[in-house]
């Protein structure tokens, strides 16, 4: 009897690689990590997950000197999987790293995705996307081997890809050598998977991309080692250069290519008695309103996760709003919560709370950096910033105002940006509605220019708020500390100033609208969608199915949050998106 193939799994120590490995002894198979360049000769399968910045990854493997292993390896027609980096790196270079080469596998170039496309469109492209045969392969129906299987929505999260016609007609001549996928953001397509002989490779996590994304490594983990190794099919491409495979979902073609992503999120923070819970407040008050007062209990957060992966959530968001005496580091018990869930839940995980430069009552110093390695380590795919963000914003203003350099390289969001790539640097915003009296005269004069309103009627709001909204004027100021200290800083000053830092995507809360039910405050998220060019997640408010239809229909945000109405009972996941496919918005389906 054949004994079983040795799999090793590449780590250049950026990004979460504790989800592939979660998901590998998931499916019941084991793996070593290389550790030097003589692994590269024990492995009979490779996997290489690459999260995070080109720059890094190819820098790591050139210092190390793995870069000439690793082509060795390729070359040898073991099987290879890389994902994401670990896919771009079998291409020439990337415009992401000026001068840092790929493996050059597959001459073609790799670039960023343009976001002037059709207007305006978020960047990283982030999110759940379909992927599409290019070709035919004359290998029978329901082959063993067969790995680009299409028709399921795949997580994807990167700003640069093989976009197809960005090289010249000669290199793209030589991706029909290869069999590949294609997907499509906006009006750009790219390839979201390539597969030659002993070469696969996917732009798409399938570590996080749920039960569909586990099924695709289960069939590359499971295929035998000479069927990976076999030499390629030859593949037939349609004469009039159309993809094999057409996206059979109407609803699709309208929109960037994305679903529309909904995220469950727990708040957890420490009750009484000093356990981690699931809480939830009113305009972020988690207390019972009755005598006593204690932390509201709406459960275990690794079981929740679970349950809200289960019913199709596509992502899950903790945020540890526990008010830490020392460094979020110190707090063991959520980075246990985040290990925990991460076994269990393969859709991406945000986490947020403390992450920020501190000092432990030690004296020892910690920065975000290494606060937010930590949680990435133990399984988070972003981290979440709060208050930091906003200070850090303040200080870009004054400097700018000074005349001085805005950007200083220092701050949480700039090295954790740097270091594991902006696609993991998640700013969590918790602005207020701040009124002006309009019934003085000439109120409008007294207004400082950073503060003015940008509406006076409310007449966009939500239907369910008009009435009192109308005639009201005010302008959205950020808070920090959980919403309990007032900053000068206006929503879109933050939002721009956090872009212009590095961050990858914007939560946007409203301390008004949080556990109110009377839906998401549109006016807010509508300025701050207009104002970015990362993706938007709306939250606060969503008291039923038809909030999120609202929502994504009318400010064009990637995503939607909520938690209230998860955690009570309400209103399910699928209810959720059974209402958003019925009014033609896609969203990814599971058979969970
Ligand atoms: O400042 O970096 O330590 O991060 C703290 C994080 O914790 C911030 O993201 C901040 O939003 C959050 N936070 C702090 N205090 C509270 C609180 O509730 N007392 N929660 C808090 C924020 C808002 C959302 C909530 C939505 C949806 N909660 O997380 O889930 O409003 O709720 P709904 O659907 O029930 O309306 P730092």
């Amino acid at each position: 009897q054949a004994s079983k193939p040795r799999l090793y799994i590449l780590d250049y120590g950026a990004g979460n690689v504790r989800s592939l490995a979660n998901s590998i002894s998931r499916l019941g198979y084991e793996f070593e990590w290389i550790k030097d360049e003589s692994d590269f000769d024990k492995a009979d399968k490779l996997l290489f997950p690459g999260v995070g910045a080109f720059q890094q990854a190819a820098g790591m493997l050139k210092t190390s000197g793995m870069m000439e292993s690793l082509l060795k390896y390729v070359r040898s027609g073991k099987p290879y999987f890389g994902i994401c980096i670990g896919m771009q790196v079998l291409f020439e270079g990337s415009s992401e790293a000026h001068g840092a080469k790929g493996l050059g596998v597959i001459p073609y170039p790799i670039s960023k995705f343009n976001a002037a496309d059709g207007g305006k469109k978020s960047v990283p492209h982030m999110g759940w996307n379909g992927a599409w045969r290019a070709h035919e392969s004359d290998k029978p129906a329901g082959d063993a081997s067969e790995l680009l299987l299409t028709g399921e929505d795949y997580y994807f999260v990167h700003s640069y890809a093989a976009l197809l016609g960005h090289s010249t007609p000669e290199a793209e001549a030589t991706l029909k050598d290869f069999a590949y996928t294609v997907s499509r953001y906006g009006s750009e397509q790219f390839v979201s998977s390539v597969r030659r002989g002993n070469i696969f490779g996917t732009q798409f996590h399938p570590e996080k991309s749920g039960p569909a994304g586990l099924d695709l490594l289960q069939r590359w983990l499971s295929a035998p080692v000479e069927a990976l190794s076999a030499p390629p099919h030859p593949l037939t491409t349609r004469d009039d250069g159309a993809w094999i495979d057409q996206d059979p979902r109407p609803t699709r073609a309208a929109s960037s290519g994305l679903t529309s992503r909904i995220v469950a999120c727990l708040d957890v923070r420490s009750n009484d008695n000093g356990d981690l819970v699931v809480t939830k407040g009113d305009q972020y008050d988690v207390r019972e309103k009755e005598e006593g007062g204690n932390v509201r209990n709406l459960g275990k957060p690794v079981e929740l996760s679970r349950k809200y992966y289960e019913s199709g959530a596509d992502e899950i968001c903790f945020l540890n709003i526990t008010s830490f005496r020392s460094s979020a580091l110190q707090d063991q018990p959520m980075l246990e919560v985040v290990r925990s869930s991460a076994e269990t839940v393969f859709v991406p995980l945000t986490v947020g709370g403390g992450i920020k430069d501190t000092v432990d009552p030690d004296g020892t110093k910690r920065s975000a950096l290494e606060v937010a390695g930590a949680y990435f380590r133990a399984g988070a795919d972003k981290v979440s910033i709060g208050s930091e963000a906003v200070l850090n914003v303040e200080d870009l203003l004054a400097r700018e105002a000074r005349g001085e350099e805005p950007l200083t390289g220092k701050t949480g969001i700039e090295t954790i940006a740097n270091a594991y790539g902006a696609q993991a640097v998640v700013v969590s915003i918790d602005p207020k509605r701040v009124y002006y009296d309009t019934t003085e005269p000439n109120w409008i004069d007294a207004v400082p220019e950073a503060h003015r309103p940008t509406l006076i009627t409310g007449e966009t709001s939500t239907t369910r708020t008009k009435p009192d909204e109308v005639g009201k004027a005010w302008w959205y100021q950020c808070t920090i500390s959980g919403g309990r200290a007032v900053r000068d800083v206006d929503v879109v000053q933050l939002a721009r100033g956090v872009e212009r830092l590095g961050a990858g995507e914007i939560l946007l809360n409203s301390v008004d609208r949080d556990g109110s039910g009377k839906g998401f405050d549109l006016d807010l998220i509508r300025q701050v969608r207009d104002a970015v060019s990362i993706p938007v997640v709306a939250s606060s408010g969503a008291g039923n199915a038809a909030d999120f239809e609202e929502v994504f229909e009318k400010t064009g945000c990637e995503a939607a949050l909520a938690a209230g109405i998860f955690h009570r009972g309400e209103v399910g996941i699928d209810e959720v998106k059974a209402d958003l496919e019925s009014h033609g918005l896609p969203v990814r389906r599971t058979a969970l």
